[in-house]
């Protein structure tokens, strides 16, 4: 069984909270974020005199610097239009700050900064030179032509060129930010600083991309899933799993899922999901990548083009029984009662391929089952590793084979996996939430202290 929080940890959780609710008012995922981490890492700090001497924690949750801009753009009418814009640059102790930009109407400071106070830890987690930051707009690229986004993108880094650099800041993409995005940025880079360098991680193969960085997250995700499951005995094969998103991470995750031999039955986006009881085969997966990374479709096209596929509106995919559960869409899209729903069907693993994904309430609910849940921290960390190794390769100026990033993914995740293993068992019960932050805590909090008063 789990282990129980003691009064002390519990009052100085509380106490913790209050005063960073006061200093970060209307910010309820950055919240939330820094609560799930300070749950695990309070004991750790109570039982450090060094790290509460140096106020640790309270130095980990501001963050380094925020920078926030308008982007003016001119729209296809020839109207001028205005976005906010951020770069989030939280954490730098262990490398250069590294993270996503995300393109969404609900980008808010308090979404990126819970982003970029998980992507600190997540970076540390995979053992290379990364720090942590996330930025973005409130954007909305849902129904823009190419022309919108390229004079959106362009214009985002004419103020964004100053604050980023290789050996300073490298972005990536995230929600609404892919290939094509990706590369009007950099081509802007390029042309305001008149250099070709790897400021930017995700480009094109022709441009300094890295092979397997585009099925990254999805594949990662789904090499620490067979992790898990080895941990009890069991294997993928014959697994029943619903996956939510149709996106970046949820179509390579379940295209690796379907090549392991698991049984894929869900997809969604944001107006509801499908039901593929026969299973989402190869083919299948194809015709939807190709409807959303070419951004025609919406997801219910599926259902209209294969027999037997039912589509739900406006509804995730959490009340269709499963073994595992693979979320892949975006944050909080697992309710309390969607977390009861799963285990009540007898879900024996939760693995987020997206970034919080599951309530606070619905991880409690999955810790105290003792079921195997990963959280994104420590299961999409392959992503920004193989940014990570994308970094590398620009440096040395050559490029690996798609079968060299591939394994150096996977050691990679089994490293993760080894460290949650390490920080997060009690008896036969593993807590990956525990082990994930305490792995990714132990590294930028030495390097910080290492420092002195910075
Ligand atoms: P994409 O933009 O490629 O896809 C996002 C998917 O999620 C789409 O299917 C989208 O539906 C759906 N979605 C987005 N917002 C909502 C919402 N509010 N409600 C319901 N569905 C929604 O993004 P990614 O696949 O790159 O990112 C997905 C998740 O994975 C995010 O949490 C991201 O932070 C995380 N992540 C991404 C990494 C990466 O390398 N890309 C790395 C690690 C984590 P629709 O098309 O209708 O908008
Ligand atoms: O959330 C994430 O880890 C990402 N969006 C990827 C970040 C990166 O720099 O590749």
């Amino acid at each position: 069984m789990p282990e129980q929080q003691t009064d002390a940890v519990r009052d100085a959780v509380d106490h913790f909270m209050k005063g960073l609710i006061k200093r970060n008012p209307g910010e309820p995922e950055f919240h939330q974020a820094v609560h799930e981490v300070v749950e695990s890492l309070m004991p750790v700090v109570l039982d450090n005199e060094r790290y509460r001497q140096e106020e640790i924690l309270e130095r980990m949750t501001e963050p380094d610097r925020v920078v926030m801009f308008r982007v003016t753009w001119e729209d296809d009418e020839g109207r001028f239009r205005a976005n906010r814009a951020w770069r989030v640059q939280f954490n730098n102790a262990i490398g250069p700050y590294k993270g996503g930009l995300r393109f969404h109407p609900s980008v808010t400071l308090g979404v990126l900064k819970f982003l970029g106070f998980e992507q600190v830890f997540k970076n540390s987690l995979t053992g290379l030179p990364m720090g942590g930051a996330k930025g973005g707009s409130n954007f909305n690229p849902k129904g823009k032509s190419d022309h919108e986004v390229m004079r959106f993108c362009h214009s985002l880094m004419i103020e964004l060129h100053r604050h980023i650099g290789e050996d300073t800041d490298v972005p990536a993409g995230d929600i609404g930010v892919g290939a094509r995005e990706i590369g009007y940025l950099f081509g802007q880079y390029k042309r305001l600083e008149n250099r070709v360098t790897g400021i930017l991680t995700g480009k094109g193969l022709s441009f300094g991309g890295s092979h397997v960085r585009t099925e990254a997250t999805g594949y990662g995700c789904v090499y620490f899933c067979r992790h898990m499951l080895n941990e009890r005995g069991e294997e993928l094969k014959g697994k029943a799993v619903t996956v939510s998103g149709s996106g970046n991470v949820a179509i390579y995750a379940a295209q690796k899922l379907i090549a392991l031999g698991a049984k894929v039955l869900t997809l969604s986006d944001s107006s509801g999901f499908v039901h593929d009881p026969d299973g989402i085969g190869t083919d299948k997966l194809e015709f939807i990548r190709a409807l959303k990374e070419e951004r025609r479709g919406r997801i219910n096209e599926y259902a209209e083009n294969f027999k037997g596929v039912t589509f739900h509106k406006n509804k995730r995919p959490w009340n269709v029984p499963c073994d595992i559960a693979m979320p892949c869409a975006t944050q909080n899209e697992i309710s309390a009662t969607d977390a009861k729903t799963l285990l009540d069907n007898g879900v024996m693993a939760v693995c987020e391929g997206a970034n919080m994904p599951t309530t606070l309430e619905g991880v409690h609910a999955f810790i105290k089952a003792g079921i195997l849940y990963a959280p994104g921290k420590a299961a999409n960390a392959g992503g920004v590793a193989v940014s990570g190794l994308e970094q590398s390769q620009n440096a040395l100026r050559l490029s690996w084979s798609a079968e060299e990033v591939d394994e150096k993914l996977q050691t990679i995740m089994k490293n993760i996996h080894a460290q949650c293993v390490k920080y997060g068992k009690n008896g036969k019960h593993i807590n990956y939430v525990k082990g994930a932050n305490i792995g990714g805590f132990v590294r930028v909090a030495e390097a910080m202290s290492a420092y002195g008063a910075v």
